[in-house]
């Protein structure tokens, strides 16, 4: 068999600290990084330059690990695994993994939200049920009988969603056939890659890649729409529009955001995670009287909450809470020596964290039996056996709260930097500011805005931290195109600057106008990464008020920086509704550089080189199919240039220019 892939590889420079310390566009990160190195504390910074070089099997998708032979290394020399798999199967199948990890995650975390969205329907916990516009238009969408009593309907609700994770026959999904547009659900039906539930689809992703499985890498990449589907509708939009039942539908707040809300005379407590529910009870401990007077007993002014990661975009959302930082800025959120303890939840917990929280005396509590870190207080909540979470809250926030007796505060130095802030930008929310989705199609249509685009996702270290989300949005909004954000990516744009009003002076004339207009900014920070619903939820009304499908949208979804798992399945479900995709550094794919061909005259008489797999979604085969297609670019710079000139394709063909 021939190895096909044999031509350099689209790679990015890795950037080191130094690179860091130029490019990264918040200050406060270059403060913290020196800061942390002068206290002798290492970070994710330090151990990335410690792990150069990568491995390049690794990096390029064809390392197979998915049996006790391996691990196999797919080269020109060995074109196969010692099964016979070869190389495209096993990239496919290395990411179709990564996919189904990701909605493993997502799943779990919508399990919660569900299983406490029937806590509380049965009085077993003191959990709200504040969202009852939500509960009444979902308990509407599944055609239950909305004369019952709100408790029995979020009964029904929340026993519909957990049908939509764990469903084993061929039966649509109740979510899916809810919101899914009619144009699209046939284009997946043709393409036969109807999802049954999370938990199906993962166990053929899983049933499929194992060894003596499927060796067609196309019965693979169906796989991966169809799990990406499973991942968009049961928990995306499961967990974002179940936890509205919970606490309501975010409305817009201004707030102040950045590493600069920290405050050295006040206790300073972090949330972190993505499970809303405890932490959720904790704040309302925090804010009672007793509480706020043992704080001041204890010698502080107040008590600061900051955000970190999705409960902290999730918490600015709905009440304005700061947020401070990403996944890559957690350490540093510590090395300012101000944080008295860190509430963490699930997911994008970074395993170091107690070991720089040793270095500042900070207290690490932990509170799902699913992430437990050596060292911490771990107190759990459990949905099933909810009856104590009012103690459990109590008792967490009274000694996140204590842990600021006798620390060592020589070390504190908390930057400067804060930064202003509109949150809460929920679907509803952008509806009541644009008047509807009729008028946001207008807009497009006249070219006062020229596309929206969805600028979210982690940050990884291979690119220099935040540059890349900051840069390509600066120049998305210069180019007229409004940005929704979620995830990680949110936090670099709320403390850039580009989520206060006054960015509209960053942006295009006529966007500028809009934001002007509509007291909006350029960039609207939704939420935590699974309200991406909320931005699919736009894409879906406003190609429907337009007339139009998904794919002929000016629409883009841009992932600067994946890291997580969690963000295969983010681009995927945004390309199976039809909206292309452009992804910074890494995609485990060989994408090769275009090269000179043999016995080509001129320098620049170039070939792109190929392979079945970058083909498929960088050229016609995954866009023969959806409709959409995948721009792999690490420059931010190109990739800028790469989206707008997308936006403007498809706005002249659709004769919007
Ligand atoms: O779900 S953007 S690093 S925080 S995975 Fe995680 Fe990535 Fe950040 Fe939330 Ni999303």
């Amino acid at each position: 068999m021939k190895y096909k892939y044999n031509v350099p590889i689209l790679n990015a420079e890795m950037p080191g600290k130094e690179d860091v310390q130029k490019l990264t566009p918040n200050p406060a990160t270059r403060e913290l990084l020196e800061k942390m190195a002068d206290d002798g504390c290492e970070t994710c910074f330090d151990r990335f330059e410690q792990q150069q070089p990568q491995c390049g099997f690794g990096l390029r998708g064809t390392c197979c690990r998915m049996c006790q032979w391996g691990p196999c290394r797919i080269s020109e020399k060995n074109p196969t695994g010692i099964c016979g798999k070869d190389q495209a199967s096993a990239i496919i199948g290395n990411l179709l993994r990564a996919l189904v990890a990701g909605l493993s995650a997502h799943a779990r975390h919508a399990h919660e939200i569900y299983l406490s969205i029937r806590a509380a329907a049965a009085g077993k916990a003191a959990i709200p049920l504040k969202g009852t516009e939500r509960l009444m238009d979902l308990a509407g969408r599944f055609g239950l009988d909305t004369t019952r009593p709100a408790s029995e309907l979020a009964d029904q609700v929340a026993g519909i969603l957990l049908f939509d994770l764990s469903r084993m026959e061929a039966e649509p999904m109740a979510m899916l056939a809810a919101y899914a547009p009619r144009e699209r659900r046939e284009t997946w039906e043709r393409l036969g890659v109807m999802p049954r539930s999370a938990a199906f689809e993962v166990m053929e992703a899983l049933h499929m890649t194992t060894l003596g499985g499927c060796s067609d890498w196309r019965a693979l990449a169906a796989q991966e729409l169809r799990a990406a589907l499973a991942y968009c509708y049961s928990t995306l939009f499961g967990s974002s529009l179940a936890t509205e039942i919970l606490y309501g539908i975010p409305q817009p707040r201004v707030t102040t955001v950045n590493y600069g809300v920290l405050k050295s005379d006040h206790v300073n407590i972090l949330v972190h995670g993505h499970s809303p529910v405890m932490v959720e009870k904790i704040l309302d401990k925090l804010n009672s009287a007793e509480i706020q007077a043992r704080a001041r007993e204890l010698g502080a002014a107040g008590i600061v909450v900051g955000g970190l990661c999705c409960t902290g975009d999730e918490l600015l959302a709905r009440y304005g809470i700061p947020t401070v930082t990403n996944i890559m800025g957690q350490e540093l959120a510590l090395g300012t020596g101000a944080v008295d303890a860190v509430v963490v939840d699930m997911q994008c917990v970074l395993p170091s964290l107690q070991q720089v929280a040793a270095c500042y005396g900070t207290r690490i509590i932990t509170t799902c039996a699913s992430n437990r870190i050596p060292g911490a207080v771990h107190i759990p909540f459990d949905p099933e056996n909810p009856e104590t979470l009012e103690d459990d809250a109590h008792k967490l926030a009274l000694l996140a709260v204590e842990a600021f007796a006798g620390r060592d505060r020589q070390r504190i130095r908390i930057p400067r930097e804060t930064t202003a802030a509109v949150s809460g930008w929920s679907y509803e929310a952008i509806m009541e500011r644009f008047g509807g989705p009729k008028q946001i199609a207008g807009l497009l249509r006249d070219g006062k805005i020229k596309g929206l685009a969805t600028v979210v996702g982690c940050n990884n270290p291979k690119v220099p931290y935040e540059y890349n989300h900051v840069t390509i949005t600066k120049k998305l909004i210069a180019g007229g195109i409004l940005v929704t954000t979620t995830g990680c990516s949110a936090h670099a744009l709320l403390n850039a600057g580009l989520c206060a009003p006054a960015a509209a002076e960053l942006a295009a004339p006529a966007l500028a106008e809009v934001c002007r207009e509509l007291d909006i900014p350029p960039v609207l920070a939704v939420g935590g990464c699974v309200d991406n619903t909320r931005t699919m939820r736009l894409f879906i009304d406003v190609a429907d008020a337009a007339g139009r499908s998904m794919p002929e949208m000016p629409y883009l979804f841009v992932g600067p920086e994946p890291g997580n798992e969690k963000t295969v399945g983010q681009g995927v479900s945004f390309l199976a509704h039809g909206v292309s995709n452009v992804i910074g550094f890494p995609a485990p794919i060989p994408v090769p550089l275009p090269r000179k061909p043999a016995g080509a005259a001129a320098e620049d008489d170039l070939e792109r080189g190929s392979n079945e797999i970058a083909d498929f979604f960088a050229g016609e085969g995954l866009r023969e199919k959806v409709g959409a297609k995948v721009y792999t670019e690490p420059y931010p710079e190109l990739a800028a240039q790469t989206a707008r000139l997308h936006i403007r394709r498809k706005r002249q063909a659709l004769g919007w220019d």
